[in-house]
């Protein structure tokens, strides 16, 4: 029987009026049900490796939370080829080639042709959250929603537990490996010692304003715009929903932005010298989010593995993060079937360094990116020659094919870093 070391007192019988936990055992316990741990949990099933997802929130909550948009090509083919693609196939938009405006003046670059014919798929995140819920239950996968408290225990020796609590009843959950996929702000990272991660990181100097609006897209490609009073962005949602994004000050605050205000910038930051026009429409949702990088290595700690943003956070500005969390879920899938198929450790040993050797690749692009498409801040040391780096950094994205070509693979993502 596994002993309950590093159980927290209110599972042990501690204090007054508290019950002991029901124990339970499952070979991969993963917490968090984002596009990370419900990937995971999928590839595991379908090797015949049981899994139980920990989630804190409602089902209803995590499929209606707005995210990320775009997928890579090489996301999209996972999912096609295990069977959780029909509906994203069916509802995505393909797309081939991004726009760059500056001064007024449009650029395209032709992803698609410039990487052997590879395309990216807008698909919301959310709904995909939601395609890969219902595949799991209709699997018979066990995912608990609403699951409080989550704890890792042990997670040093070979029977690591997770213990949580559902309707007020506390549970404990005996495991071969823990899979930490909880986000940035989740528990599983938190739970190694301090002095076993070496941590990377640091806050960019501008946030994005995200607005949802139930308006036709002016575009039939994502815009990335760089004007004199910042950055704005134009991706694609539906026929009838568009997402745009202004950039603000980190510490702006959403009540600076009355719709008005939102629509003068964002007109005034996307106007052409060839007469584009902006739809508007009513704005159903906006927010202020940060934009950060940060990097925990190794991504394991004893039979715990991170996968996803509890591991690593890109700047939001190359749409990657998901992609990311897909591509550590299928390493991570990859080496606990060889493990219990042959027990060979040596893909578990390698995990990390496999993650983070893409983690790397993308953190420098998002990051490149960022610098490229935003107004410099004034308060950032040599504000102005960055500057004029960047307006060289976009007249040779913009007339180099070769600069181009390494756009389109990093962008589109590299198939085999
Ligand atoms: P998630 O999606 O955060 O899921 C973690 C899950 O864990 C749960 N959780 C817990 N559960 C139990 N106990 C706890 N203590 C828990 N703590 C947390 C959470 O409720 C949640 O359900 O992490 P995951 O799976 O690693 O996926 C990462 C992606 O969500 C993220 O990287 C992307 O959204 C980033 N991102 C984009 N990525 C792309 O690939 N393409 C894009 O176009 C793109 N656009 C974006 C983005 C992120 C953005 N923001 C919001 C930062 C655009 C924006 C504005």
């Amino acid at each position: 029987m596994h002993t309950l070391k590093g159980t927290p007192a209110h599972l042990t019988g501690g204090p007054a009026g508290v019950k002991l936990p029901r124990m339970a055992r499952t070979q991969v316990g993963i917490v968090g049900a984002g596009p990370a741990g419900l990937v995971l949990a999928h590839l595991l099933g379908e090797r015949g490796i049981e899994s139980v997802v920990l989630e804190r929130h409602t089902r209803d909550y995590i499929e209606h939370r707005v995210r990320a948009g775009l997928l890579e090509h090489r996301t999209v083919e996972l999912l096609r080829e295990h069977g959780l693609g029909g509906r994203m196939l069916e509802l995505g938009q393909v797309h081939r080639g991004t726009e760059l405006r500056f001064d007024g003046q449009r650029h395209r670059i032709p992803y698609s042709d410039l990487y052997g014919g590879r395309t990216m798929l807008v698909y919301p995140q959310q709904e995909l959250v939601a395609d890969l819920v219902r595949l799991r239950l209709a699997a018979d996968g066990e995912i608990v929603f609403e699951a409080d408290d989550v704890a890792l225990h042990d997670i040093e020796s070979e029977r690591p537990s997770l213990t949580y609590r559902e309707n007020g009843a506390c549970h404990e959950l005996e495991c071969g490996f823990i899979a930490g996929c909880d986000g940035f702000h989740g528990v599983s990272r938190p739970s190694i010692p301090p002095g076993a991660l070496t941590t990377y990181g640091f806050e960019l100097p501008f946030a994005w304003l995200g607005i949802i609006a139930a308006v036709a897209p002016s575009t039939s490609e994502i815009i990335y715009a760089l004007h004199e009073r910042g950055f704005a962005g134009h991706m694609l949602r539906t026929n009838e929903i568009s997402r745009f994004y202004l950039q603000v000050e980190p510490d702006d605050d959403i009540a600076n932005w009355p719709d008005d205000r939102i629509w003068f910038e964002l007109r005034t930051r996307f106007a052409t010298n060839d007469g584009w026009t902006l739809r508007e429409g009513p704005i159903l949702e906006k927010s202020i989010t940060d934009m950060r990088s940060f990097i925990a290595e190794p991504m394991r700690h004893g039979r715990l593995f991170l996968a996803g943003d509890a591991a690593h956070i890109v700047p939001p500005s190359g749409a990657k993060g998901m992609n990311l969390a897909i591509s550590d879920a299928r390493v991570l899938s990859e080496a606990l079937a060889a493990w219990y198929g042959s027990g060979s450790t040596a893909l578990l040993d390698s995990y990390s360094e496999t993650c983070l050797r893409r983690v790397w690749r993308v953190q420098e692009f998002s990051n490149w990116m960022s610098w490229m498409i935003h107004k410099i801040p004034d308060g950032v040391p040599d504000a102005s020659f960055r500057r004029r780096l960047q307006r060289a950094q976009l007249e040779y994205l913009t007339t180099s094919p070769s600069a181009a070509a390494s756009f389109a693979e990093n962008y589109v993502g590299l198939e085999d870093v």
